[in-house]
């Protein structure tokens, strides 16, 4: 395995090496993480239910959840130290990339668990291989951007990353299940009414959200990906950041405990490289996909 070394190593600007799956990587965070009494506070946090599989917040309603009640108060300061998280990370984001007029705010999380020893069904394992699909969440053709911080004073967060979606899809998008397909058609139309009846609050997946989450499921049950495919190893030491467009770079968590994370949805229009974005490429795998524009009219924007 290589060390911290990437494919596309270094070349053009910040939102072109995101965009083609390279990880972002600061020695040192380049915003404020949470220091003395708050991030002892955060340490003590506990995950809530196996249901949770973080500490998460929604900054767009301010809402906590996930964690085990224990005090009077807790919710409150864990709301503040979320909220300046997310206007801390989301400043440098606006100076350093181009996307502060079309992206949206997704979630925030904070990230108790040790990774190396939790027990999760295969699809939800964070340690296998694999591009995100949120199932909760459809991107619609949106990208998403994810910025990482470890706040563990002491243990780094160990990371392995693998080829991008480009050279994934074109290797395995055939045998996951092109949208469009024969077959698939109606696998997608039962796929969506199936989670429509689960989960009615979730809002239609388009064609694109369905194919990334059957991605995201096949790359992680596939071993000779899993086993095979080149690997990159990123170590990740305390008060560390890195960031990612986790939609295209492939990754997985092998080790380490206390991280928070932000994502963000991205509009095309604003991409850098919008020819070479997952839906772009997907509609060009498969000749009769249809990838919605996205559209940002039902959500609250940033
Ligand atoms: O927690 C991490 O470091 C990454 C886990 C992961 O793959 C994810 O949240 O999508
Ligand atoms: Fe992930």
């Amino acid at each position: 395995m290589e060390a911290n070394a990437i494919a596309s190593k270094g070349l053009g600007s910040p939102a072109e090496r995101l965009e083609r799956g390279e990880v972002l990587y600061y020695p040192s965070a380049p915003f404020a993480l949470p220091q003395g009494d708050d991030l002892e506070f955060l340490l003590r946090q506990e995950l809530g239910s196996l249901a949770h599989k973080n500490i998460s917040y929604n900054p767009a309603n301010g809402k906590v959840n996930g964690f085990v009640r224990r005090e009077a108060g807790q919710e409150a300061r864990l709301q503040a130290i979320f909220a300046h998280f997310s206007t801390a990370a989301t400043d440098w984001l606006s100076s350093l990339l181009p996307y502060r007029e079309g992206w949206q705010l997704d979630r925030a999380s904070f990230r108790p668990q040790e990774e190396a020893t939790r027990r999760l069904r295969p699809k939800a394992r964070n340690d296998l291989l694999h591009v995100d699909a949120f199932p909760g969440r459809p991107s619609r053709g949106n990208r998403i951007l994810r910025v990482f911080a470890n706040i563990n004073p002491r243990e780094p967060r160990i990371w392995v990353t693998s080829d991008p979606f480009a050279k994934l899809l074109k290797r395995y998008g055939e045998e996951a299940g092109l949208p469009g397909r024969a077959g698939s058609r109606w696998l997608s139309q039962l796929g969506r009414s199936i989670m429509g009846l689960l989960r009615p609050r979730v809002g239609r997946r388009s064609d694109y959200d369905l194919f990334m989450l059957r991605f995201h499921d096949y790359l992680k049950l596939n071993e000779d990906f899993q086993e095979k495919g080149p690997k990159y190893l990123h170590t990740f030491p305390p008060g560390s950041a890195w960031l990612a467009m986790t939609d295209t770079c492939s990754h997985s968590v092998l080790r380490g405990r206390f991280a928070l994370e932000h994502s963000y949805f991205i509009a095309p229009a604003v991409l850098a490289l919008p020819d070479e974005s997952p839906p772009v490429l997907l509609r060009n795998a498969s000749s009769s996909v249809s990838v919605p524009s996205a559209s940002f009219s039902n959500r609250r924007a940033a």
